[in-house]
């Protein structure tokens, strides 16, 4: 018999539902060394906690996320919610034994970040474990392309470019939610989804961004005060409501290696819903990748003869591919829930192991100080703004 591993989910939302299905689909696609037990959901309506327990699959449901760190029940807290609770349950998840993954950004503020890592520190030394959610990180192509530069095949990067490109609030009736407010989100366009391509270059490519200058812009100050909660934005209501965060982030940015970078975070790119572009140009190749086609990795290989060089079309659906083995035969195809099952796989693989998961705290804690040098430099007339490393 597999032994198990108790989870506890804290937030039922859109993210919640998306690491339930992980949690469910995980074992039954992959040999898992611990096989993972929907023990407990919690949220604070316990109506809708029991709804989405029954829909999502969890046997049991609390209503204070404290009560889920004192069950025995639970071996794993799964922290879905707003940032600006991720520091308290973290640490107190940790200080009780249990593992952590925590989705992103780590956290509202470096301050709360470095609290984080140093109990992610403390709590690994008596074996107790700790992610952070940057999931695109378990995307197949994304997994090539790291490849690909670690092989040499791109050589020395001297370009970054990443976007991250949704729409979500371009209409300036979409109403307020979670996500515009400064004191639950931390930032708005940035730390939401620019944090994810900041992750992703720096995981493609193996350096760090040293270094900043930036623009943020909140187009739409107002918007009405929502009637009913939804996925992302809900249904608006009577009165409005103040956006406190930034609806766009553009910034420059230097790699440890010596790469210049660009970055665009925005929700406001009318037709564009999910579009994570990243290219990288090497002195022997280039990569580069969107989201939107999810399952293809172009890649350009300098060092053919120029007659016939060009980019190619690698669809990354091969069964030697990261991940893809275990899914359908080469050609189905994978979609945005699978890295969410990805990340399950990992993080139970390094539970059961005794190591140490990653992207770890320290990651997550090295992303928010590049979020953190956004932000200063952006209120600083765009001021080059060092990381500190
Ligand atoms: C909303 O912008 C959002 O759900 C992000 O919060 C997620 O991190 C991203 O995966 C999709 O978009």
């Amino acid at each position: 018999m597999t032994p198990t591993l108790g989870v506890g989910l804290i937030g039922y939302a859109f993210m919640g539902a998306a690491h339930s299905q992980a949690w469910r689909t995980a074992p039954h696609f992959f040999d898992l060394p611990l096989h993972p037990e929907l023990s407990v959901l919690a949220g604070r309506d316990p109506a809708r906690v029991a709804a989405a327990a029954e829909r999502l699959g969890w046997a049991a449901t609390e209503t204070d996320w404290r009560r889920v760190l004192e069950r025995a029940d639970v071996d794993l807290v799964d922290v879905c919610t707003p940032g600006d609770t991720h520091a308290e349950i973290a640490i107190a998840a940790l200080e009780a034994g249990k593992h952590v993954l925590c989705e992103k950004p780590l956290a509202n503020t470096v301050a709360e970040a470095e609290a984080m890592a140093e109990a992610a520190a403390r709590a690994a030394q008596r074996g107790v474990r700790s992610m952070v959610g940057f999931t695109y990180r378990r995307v197949p192509a994304i997994g090539l392309a790291r490849q690909l530069v670690a092989e040499g095949r791109l050589g020395q990067i001297r370009h970054v470019r990443a976007q991250y490109l949704q729409d979500w609030i371009a209409d300036p009736a979409a109403p307020m939610s979670w996500r515009l407010e400064k004191d639950k989100a931390g930032s708005g366009a940035l730390g939401d989804i620019g944090a994810h391509v900041v992750d992703l270059t720096q995981y493609i490519t193996g350096e760090k961004v040293t270094g900043v200058s930036a623009l943020l812009e909140t187009f739409v100050k107002e918007r009405p005060l929502p009637a009913a909660a939804g996925s992302l934005t809900g249904v608006a209501g009577e009165g409005m409501g103040t956006v406190t965060v930034d609806d766009a982030a553009l910034f420059l940015g230097r790699f440890s290696g010596g790469a210049l970078a660009s970055f665009e975070a925005t929700r406001f790119a009318l037709g564009r819903k999910n579009a994570i572009r990243i290219e990288v140009n090497g002195s022997a190749g280039s990569l580069a990748f969107d989201f939107e086609d999810m399952n293809v990795l172009e890649f350009f290989d300098g060092t053919e003869p120029a007659e016939v060089a060009g980019f190619r079309r690698i669809l990354v659906t091969e069964p030697g591919h990261p991940y893809v083995g275990a899914w359908w035969p080469a050609g189905h195809g994978l979609g945005y829930e699978h890295a969410f099952t990805h990340q399950v796989v990992d993080l139970v693989t390094a539970i059961a192991k005794g190591e140490d998961p990653t992207p770890s705290f320290a990651d997550g804690l090295q992303v928010q100080r590049v979020l953190d040098g956004v932000e200063r430099s952006a209120a600083a007339g765009s001021a080059w703004t060092e990381i500190a490393q």
